[in-house]
């Protein structure tokens, strides 16, 4: 079997970088399925302790199909794959990547601009046939800070800001980080928080008096308030939704702190989410991710064991009961697992 020519251990692209890049590219083609496979190959060689040194070692890894071999192997030949390398020099592909790198511009938006000739954010910004919606404004005017990755210390000085609006107005709710930080990561896109109310209304009051606290501390920089439209007697549905139905907020705030742009602060992105209580351990879950890790226990659910889990509720089919659960271990245990700890979910 072909011994990988360029083995330096970890190089990125055989680590899954060169798949993210065709995953990406699928997506801003219009091609979820496919992207979908991709980022599951990527996600399992980033998941190996080294990269794959023969091609041959790859052969027995899951998720792991004809094309994504084939591009590990040509990587591992010449270097580099000339499909990848044809990607990164794409105007479309270039381009549609910094558009929708903009907080508020999903892939639509992104491909309207490209399709228009517009290529810089000078043009799209100096287009009189363009309004930019509030999300796509703050996106643009917060683009540097909001573009630098956050720190844990930061994380952690956010949580600070958060605990203290919370417990001002409900003195015994308590606030958790979720999302990355919560599996370990060093550094995030945004810092996500959930938080815990003991009665029952509270969730959905919570949020807005802590949007108006960080606004008479003149920390909030912009805000999207999404109330819940939760509905327990809605089945958790086959297809996976990204998004849940409970009572949350996407913010721009203001951290304070001497900055290398020589300013004070800076602008940091903020999610919190609001659960009913009995919702709570569901809502971690589905909040702590990764986006991969849970759409692989839902299917995992769905197939192996004949239930439907969503952010919000676990559905027995054989029974037609919903599963109640105060912990996420309680939903291991239904699901018939051991705990998978928060850092065990970075898929
Ligand atoms: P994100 O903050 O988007 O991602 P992340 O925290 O995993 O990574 P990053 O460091 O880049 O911020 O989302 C946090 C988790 O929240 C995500 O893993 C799954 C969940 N989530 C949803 O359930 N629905 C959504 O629409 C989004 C955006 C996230
Ligand atoms: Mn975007
Ligand atoms: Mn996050
Ligand atoms: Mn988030």
């Amino acid at each position: 079997m072909m011994e990988l020519k360029n083995s330096r251990i970890d190089k990125k692209e055989l680590r899954g970088d060169a798949l993210e890049v065709l995953a990406e590219n699928l997506e801003f083609c219009g091609n979820p399925g496919l992207s979908l496979a991709f980022r599951r190959a990527a996600s399992v060689l980033k998941s190996l302790p080294d990269a794959p040194r023969r091609l041959e070692e790859t052969q027995h890894l899951p998720c792991l199909g004809e094309h994504s071999r084939a591009i590990i192997e040509e990587i591992s030949e010449y270097g580099s794959c000339s499909r990848v390398e044809e990607i990164l020099n794409d105007e479309r592909y270039r381009t549609m990547k910094l558009f929708s790198s903009v907080f508020g511009v999903g892939p639509k938006t992104a491909e309207n601009w490209f399709c228009r000739g517009l290529r810089t954010f000078e043009q799209v910004l100096n287009d009189p046939s363009i309004r930019l919606n509030r999300m796509q404004t703050a996106g643009f005017l917060f683009y540097e800070d909001i573009s630098k990755p956050v720190s844990r210390t930061e994380a952690i000085a956010l949580k600070i800001i958060v605990e203290e609006a919370v417990t001002s107005v409900i003195p015994s709710a308590s606030v958790s980080i979720t999302g990355g930080f919560r599996r370990g990561k060093e550094f995030g896109h945004d810092v996500d928080f959930i938080i815990k109310t003991p009665e029952a209304g509270q969730e959905d009051s919570i949020l807005p008096a802590v949007i108006e606290r960080f606004k008479r501390q003149s920390i909030l920089l912009y805000s999207d308030l999404q109330e819940s439209t939760f509905d327990l007697r809605q089945l958790p549905t086959h297809r996976f939704e990204a998004m849940d139905h409970f009572s949350k907020c996407f913010l721009i705030v203001k951290l304070k702190g001497e900055q290398e742009t020589g300013r004070d602060w800076r602008a940091v992105r903020v999610d919190l989410v609001a659960p009913p209580l009995e919702r709570y351990a569901y809502a971690l879950l589905g909040w702590t991710g990764s986006m991969l890790f849970e759409r692989d226990l839902r299917r995992f659910a769905r197939l192996e064991r004949g239930k439907l889990l969503d952010h919000h509720a676990l559905y027995d089919k054989a029974t037609n009961t919903f599963l109640s659960a105060n912990t996420e271990e309680d939903i291991f245990t239904h699901l018939g697992l051991e705990y998978i700890e928060p850092w065990q979910r970075n898929a």
